[in-house]
């Protein structure tokens, strides 16, 4: 058990390059360009959030951007990801249409759930996400099951699963990854230490604040990185993927970073002191990598402002999509319950007569 990739110092050209060794500047453009579009998508949502387009709960991956665009690059595109309600980031990685995943957030009838489940319950079997959950813990045992599922198929696919710091006080935290390392099944468990669960630190929540050391409980590999860059998370996200798929080995990743804003969008966080919320920004991983990739002289200003007008390009796009889009109808609401017919199931909807 290892603590892995202290963060990078970037003093001269030759060492920021030596840095990025072994990634073609292409590929690191690529992934300045998704981590910008995960944070320019979520400003957009929190814009929509206050225009009242989008309602409900809502959680955005400001600060985690890293994270997100690192263990995406691990992953192939027929592992499964499953992850809590602070998903939207993950599902543009994953592959899904920016388009969808807003049009979600606006409970549109395009949107991945059909405009029923909103910002926290993304589901898109095409790409293996397989949510998007409100409770705390919940995709934990299903994403075991999952793993379960590959392993008793004889298929190689693997599972990544995402969760908050919090979430490794829950029981089901604990039942799941026994159970993953005695049958030894193919999953990555993913905590997104971002310091707090709601307005809780970790250090008041949790007996052994270094999460990543949980593992050895279960005698499982346990890992933390420095989950604002990028590279440190794709490579060590790698190791544990492909030792799940090869060798049926169970691990967990500790991924930290910070929040960037408040719990939810409606969170104006004041419980945070002046200096947490310094070293938040100072830690923002859009703006280190763009000053890496500079410093390295694989960006520079004009390209900047070209991918800036791209993502911008996008993100208006997703926007438009969905307010083009139509809302799902009432008498929809209960078609996706369950996935076959349940004798005796009540469809009535809130202004229905009872008998
Ligand atoms: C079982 C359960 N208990 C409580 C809640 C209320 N709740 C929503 S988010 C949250 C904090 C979770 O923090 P963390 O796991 O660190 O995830 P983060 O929000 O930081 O991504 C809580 C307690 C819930 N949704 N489900």
């Amino acid at each position: 058990m290892t603590t892995t990739a202290a963060p990078r110092k970037t003093t001269s050209k030759a060492a920021t390059r030596k840095a990025f060794a072994g990634t073609d500047p292409d590929t690191l453009r690529g992934y300045f360009r998704d981590m910008l579009f995960v944070r320019r998508f979520e400003e957009r949502t929190a814009q929509g959030y206050t225009q009242a387009k989008i309602g409900g709960y809502c959680h955005l991956n400001l600060g985690e951007e890293a994270t997100v665009v690192g263990v995406a690059a691990a992953m192939r595109p027929t592992d499964y990801l499953f992850t809590n309600y602070r998903e939207h980031g993950y599902a543009i990685a994953k592959g899904i249409e920016p388009g969808r995943v807003m049009a979600e957030l606006y409970g549109r009838s395009t949107g991945t759930s059909k405009g029923w489940g909103g910002s926290m319950h993304m589901f898109d079997t095409a790409t293996r996400l397989l949510g998007g959950y409100g409770i705390v813990g919940g995709q934990l045992p299903l994403a075991v099951g999952a793993a379960l599922a590959i392993d008793y198929r004889g298929g190689d696919d693997v599972v990544v699963c995402q969760m908050g710091d919090g979430t490794t006080n829950i029981g089901a935290f604990h039942e799941s990854l026994n159970i993953a390392a005695l049958w030894h099944l193919p999953v990555v468990f993913l905590v997104i230490n971002n310091q707090t669960g709601m307005g809780t630190t970790v250090e008041q929540s949790s007996a052994e604040p270094d999460l990543y050391k949980r593992a050895s409980a279960y005698r499982m590999r346990g890992e933390r990185v420095d989950g604002t860059d990028v590279l440190a998370v794709r490579d060590i996200a790698t190791e544990l993927v492909e030792a799940a798929r090869r060798e049926g080995k169970p691990a967990l990743l500790e991924a930290v970073s910070h929040r960037l804003k408040g719990h939810s969008v409606v969170d104006p966080a004041k419980y945070r002191s002046a200096e947490a919320v310094s070293t938040a920004r100072e830690s923002d991983p859009v703006a280190r990598l763009q000053r890496e990739l500079i410093a390295a002289g694989f960006l520079d200003e004009d390209t900047v402002a070209a991918i800036e007008a791209e993502v911008r390009d996008g993100v208006d796009a997703a926007v438009a999509f969905a307010d083009a889009s139509p809302r799902p109808e009432p008498t929809s609401l209960f078609d996706y319950t369950y996935a076959t017919p349940v004798a005796g199931e009540s469809r009535r909807l809130p202004a229905d007569p009872l008998f």
